[in-house]
């Protein structure tokens, strides 16, 4: 069932191209990405899990390794196959697409560059934030949470009706921690432009304070729109030594909380987790202001792929103390998208380490366990693995709608605002939060 469409142009286009230029192959190996096999593999920096489910993951090895990788799979009795010969023929048909939007949107000569029926690169979200924070007047504030190793500011963006007394919740978003999560921050900057141009989206901003990060991963995001062979990077892209080969840190291992838990000491694992805690400035700059913010209500971090909702731990299969009431969000969510999305659409809800094995350092634990955030989630974006990162432009635009009304739904109904709030207070023994 899955990677039937990619499969087919994968195959049609790699007849022709398998070169010396060839790029990596993505393989879908009958083990979750948890397995001791992938996870060592992993360490060594000779896989890179791209996504996965209980049953099988999707993997994607690099020419050179795939003798290494197929026989460490052999030996462990763990069935694969070459599902896609060459991503990069796929890559290039994404680029194309976003040339051909842009070169159109520049002769319409629009506002500002956001469609949200593409991605976008960081030149257009800087370009939406400058247009939000000119258009939004007192009700959007933009700060800097951190410069970068190159240079790029980490933009938070709060957004509030200041004519609204509260009191109010507070709503934290974070988008684009994982450079090829291109849906991240196409969602998270989606959600901002509603808050600032939808009135339907009024209500909520007068019972909650929203903070916004489109890109918390701006040099990686950069770097992954820079040319085919960058589009699958994850990390940022810190200079580790090493002369310069193996970059980056992944900023979802660099959190002080249970730093280390499934996460690799080898700067050239996709899941390095750096050399200190914190040791990255978007990671300690992010940390810093959500510290300031105080009394968060309510944490999301969009990932991509899996379509789940994820609640901790990440670093133990142990439930959290309020699991029930975290489920009971996390089906708002994921009802409210259903809806949207005509049925097509369905979300998978659990914790972190049950779902996807354990893994901390991440910032949904550390919200929760540090800052005692007491709704703190990751929510892994369409699709299933179908398409995975390379999601296709026409399913950009019903994602990031399906997504935004889930939201809206999760923040109405703890703010007791909107569609989804619950019923009014009767009388003054009604507890709002049960
Ligand atoms: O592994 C991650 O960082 C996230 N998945 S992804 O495929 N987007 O990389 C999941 C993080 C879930 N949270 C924790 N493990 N704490
Ligand atoms: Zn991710």
């Amino acid at each position: 069932m899955w990677c039937v469409v990619v499969v087919c142009v994968a195959l049609a286009a790699a007849a022709s191209s398998v070169t010396a230029e060839a790029g990596p192959q993505v393989w879908r190996v009958e083990a979750p990405g948890h397995h001791i096999v992938l996870r060592s593999l992993e360490n060594e920096g000779l896989v890179d899990v791209l996504g996965s489910v209980t049953s099988h993951s999707k993997v994607l090895v690099e020419r050179s390794a795939k003798e290494r990788v197929s026989r460490a799979l052999s030996e462990a009795q763990v069935e694969h196959k070459v599902e896609v010969e060459d991503v990069l023929p796929l890559i290039e048909q994404e680029r194309q697409h976003i040339r051909h939007k842009r070169s159109t949107r520049f002769t319409q000569n629009v506002a500002q560059p956001m469609d949200w029926t593409s991605f976008h690169d960081l030149d257009d979200i800087e370009g939406f934030i400058g247009w939000l924070n000119a258009t939004g007047g007192p009700f959007v504030q933009v700060a800097n949470a951190a410069t970068t190793q190159e240079g790029h500011k980490v933009l938070v963006v709060r957004i509030t009706d200041p004519n609204s007394p509260g009191p109010k919740k507070k709503v934290w978003i974070e988008g684009g921690i994982h450079a090829r999560e291109w849906i991240s921050p196409a969602v998270t900057s989606y959600i901002m432009y509603q808050l600032v141009t939808n009135p339907a989206w009024q209500e909520l901003l007068q019972v909650a304070d929203w903070y916004m990060v489109p890109v918390a991963n701006p040099d990686g995001y950069e770097f992954s729109f820079s040319s085919p062979r960058a589009r699958m990077w994850r990390k940022n892209r810190r200079n580790n030594g090493n002369s310069g080969q193996c970059r980056g840190v992944d900023l979802n291992r660099n959190w002080d909380f249970k730093w280390g838990v499934g996460a690799s000491n080898n700067p050239c694992s996709e899941t390095y987790m750096g050399p200190l805690a914190f040791s990255e400035p978007e990671t300690r700059g992010l940390q810093f202001l959500m510290s300031s913010v105080r009394d968060i209500d309510l944490f999301i971090t969009f990932h991509s792929f899996g379509q789940t909702i994820l609640y901790p731990w990440g670093w133990t299969r142990t439930a959290p103390a309020n699991s029930r009431q975290l489920k009971r969000l996390a089906k708002k969510f994921a009802d409210t998208v259903r809806e949207v999305s005509g049925g097509s659409t369905d979300y998978e809800i659990g914790g972190s380490g049950p779902l996807y094995g354990l893994a901390s350092g991440a910032t949904d634990d550390w919200t929760y366990g540090v800052l005692g955030v007491p709704y703190s989630y990751t929510i892994e974006l369409p699709d299933q693995g179908t398409y995975g990162f390379l999601l296709p432009e026409n399913r950009v635009s019903s994602t990031v709608m399906e997504t935004a009304a889930g939201v809206h739904c999760m923040v109405g109904f703890l703010a007791n605002a909107g569609q989804c709030a619950r019923r009014r207070a009767r009388n003054p023994h009604n507890r709002i939060f049960g």
